[in-house]
């Protein structure tokens, strides 16, 4: 019996990875809902050891603290405070960086393995994924307690691979707005931006079981995470992968992020 810790932590007989119809299938929905839902295709046993790893050190997690606008930039001074480019929302959750993560976790097993990056670029239409340069962007861990919520946001990166461990009893929903830009025309989708800050803009949820493999196009999906309600931590993996090698966020960037350069 395997501990959990190989390749098993994928449960490969739901999800039969190297299958080109079953790829082609996952890309299809991927491509026609801009977000992909994998239900089961972590084994309970390796989402169980994961969720005991992580959750006793909620309290070495980091928080940002701050307001950011909905592309992760610092604000425009030529432009208004209520402009869209400039608009601040609030984000809460904590994460555990990836120096943070055991080196004999099974999201390092799942993150490192060659048949789950092949897949991966199979159904998102690239040719390879690579770790980030810095010690910690590829694998986090993100907390979010009662209240705490992750802002309307587009990614920086083009695409995100996410894995919910713990859902909390209420709230944490995954609320998106498919190609709310456009950023392969430099479309920043100012109206839609300001319409969903409104709350003036139809939102779709994306709803999904512990266990489950997301992905999604996040750099042109604008996307929240709804406060958690009642005592239960939301506790979800977020892993990043870039299609260059060796790149790695800037000091700045990674300040802002985890509060620190390594
Ligand atoms: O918590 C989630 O489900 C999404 C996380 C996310 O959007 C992000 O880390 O950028
Ligand atoms: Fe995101």
């Amino acid at each position: 019996m395997s501990t959990g810790t190989g390749p098993s932590a994928i449960d490969r007989d739901r999800h039969p990875l190297d299958d080109d119809d079953h790829r082609r299938r996952c890309r299809a929905a991927l491509d026609a809902d801009g977000a992909l839902v994998l239900e089961g295709f972590f084994t309970a046993e390796a989402v169980a050891r994961v969720v005991a790893d992580s959750a006793p050190r909620e309290a070495e997690a980091f928080y940002a603290g701050s307001t950011h606008n909905v592309y992760l930039t610092p604000p425009d001074p030529d432009l208004a405070d209520d402009h869209p480019f400039n608009r601040q929302v609030a984000s809460s959750k904590g994460l555990l960086a990836d120096d943070q993560v055991p080196a004999d976790s099974p999201l390092r097993t799942v993150y490192d393995d060659p048949g789950f990056r092949d897949f991966l670029c199979a159904v998102l239409g690239i040719d390879a994924v690579h770790p980030y340069a810095d010690d910690l962007s590829s694998i986090n861990v993100h907390f979010a307690s009662a209240g705490r919520e992750l802002g309307w946001h587009f990614d920086n990166s083009s695409f995100a691979v996410t894995m919910l461990l713990q859902a909390p009893e209420g709230g944490g929903r995954f609320e998106y707005v498919p190609a709310a830009r456009r950023s392969a025309t430099g479309d920043m989708g100012f109206e839609v931006v300001d319409a969903v800050l409104d709350g003036a803009h139809p939102v779709e949820t994306l709803s999904f079981e512990p266990g489950a493999l997301v992905l999604f196009r996040g750099r042109d999906a604008l996307h929240r995470v709804t406060p958690t309600e009642g005592p239960v931590t939301r506790l979800l993996v977020v892993f990043a992968f870039n299609d260059q090698p060796g790149i790695g966020l800037s000091d700045s960037a990674l300040q802002t992020f985890y509060g620190r350069t390594g």
